[in-house]
């Protein structure tokens, strides 16, 4: 099954099968059929090899994914530059081995985690998610990753916690929108701790089955899907349990505009521009799509705002 195209291994030296069990391993092309993306994969050898994915997850849309090429090549990482090609063009020598992940406040087993020790026994699998940027815009990524719950689990959460803060990594020396102070830096974001461990809430490792791309997040970032995109830190290097409301990078600089909840809704405008419908970026698919409450996933989530007015918990 495998093949030169074949990623067999995560990012600290660990095995698929190291930390997958083997049932959830799918042929690419079952996998393709499965989600009905076929005919995309017939325009895009790139994506058309046979690599080794994990299984579809009931969390997953069916709705096509973007290109491997879309997704890694329009992306927001500012810590490389404002431009959508920034961080393609400067993340490729971000040092990504050795990685560590300090996890602290109120947490039972407190700790810098190395990677490896991190995601060793986390139930990988791949969520196919829709991606919605506040900026309007948006995509379908196949993710790879664990559930944020189940890393909380492990590491016991104290009853007093009533959130999760979040931590990107800065390194001036290969980071030049870092070097340059475009930011307040670090990157930092967080979740309430219901969101948090909501099981929509992933941690992901990869994408289309491959470790994650740098200027993705490497090797390991968040992903919120019913949120906009920058609530998904990238780059994790710390994960603190809190019993107040942490301070986030985009709500800091632009309350009126970057809510700390950030959950994708139509019917709030950003005070420069509608919500109301969005680019689905793709060069074949390119197309203008109506933007849904909770980015389409209001069926699971909702119930976590019950009570709460939404304009004003923007
Ligand atoms: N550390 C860090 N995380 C970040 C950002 C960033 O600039 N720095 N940008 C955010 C924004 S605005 C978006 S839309 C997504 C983009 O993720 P993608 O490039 O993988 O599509 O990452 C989010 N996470
Ligand atoms: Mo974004």
């Amino acid at each position: 099954m495998a093949d030169r195209y074949t990623t067999n291994r995560l990012n600290s030296g660990l095995s698929w099968a190291d930390v997958t069990p083997k049932e959830v391993f799918l042929n690419r092309r079952q996998w393709l059929a499965g989600s009905g993306a076929m005919a995309l994969a017939a325009t895009l050898p790139r994506q058309a090899q046979a690599r080794i994915e994990a299984a579809k997850s009931r969390y997953s849309t069916d709705e096509a994914p973007n290109s491997f090429e879309d997704i890694t090549s329009y992306n927001n990482f500012y810590e490389f530059g404002f431009d959508k090609t920034d961080p393609a063009t400067h993340a490729g020598g971000l040092t990504i081995s050795p990685w560590t992940v300090e996890i602290d406040g109120l947490v039972e087993k407190p700790g810098s985690y190395d990677l490896a020790d991190l995601v060793k026994g986390m139930p990988i699998e791949e969520r196919i998610y829709r991606f919605r940027c506040v900026e309007a815009w948006s995509m379908v990524i196949p993710w790879i990753g664990f559930e944020l719950a189940a890393l909380l689990n492990r590491v016991g959460v104290q009853p007093g916690a009533k959130y999760v803060a979040f931590t990107s990594l800065a390194r001036a020396e290969e980071m030049p929108g870092v070097a340059r102070g475009l930011l307040d830096w670090p990157y930092r974001e967080g979740l309430r701790l219901d969101e948090a461990m909501h099981p929509l809430t992933i941690l992901a490792t990869g994408l289309y089955g491959e470790e994650m791309p740098r200027q993705n997040g490497a090797p390991i970032r968040l992903v919120v899907p019913w949120k906009y995109g920058f609530k998904s830190a990238k780059s994790l290097v710390r994960i603190t349990l809190t019993d107040s409301q942490p301070p986030t990078t985009w709500n800091m600089m632009q309350p009126n505009e970057y809510g700390f909840y950030a959950n994708v809704n139509p019917e709030v405008s950003h005070p420069r521009w509608s919500q109301a419908s969005e680019r689905r970026i793709g060069g074949l698919f390119a197309k203008r799509v109506d933007t849904i409450k909770f980015n389409g996933y209001g069926d699971q989530v909702a119930s976590l705002y019950a009570g709460q007015d939404l304009a004003k918990d923007y």
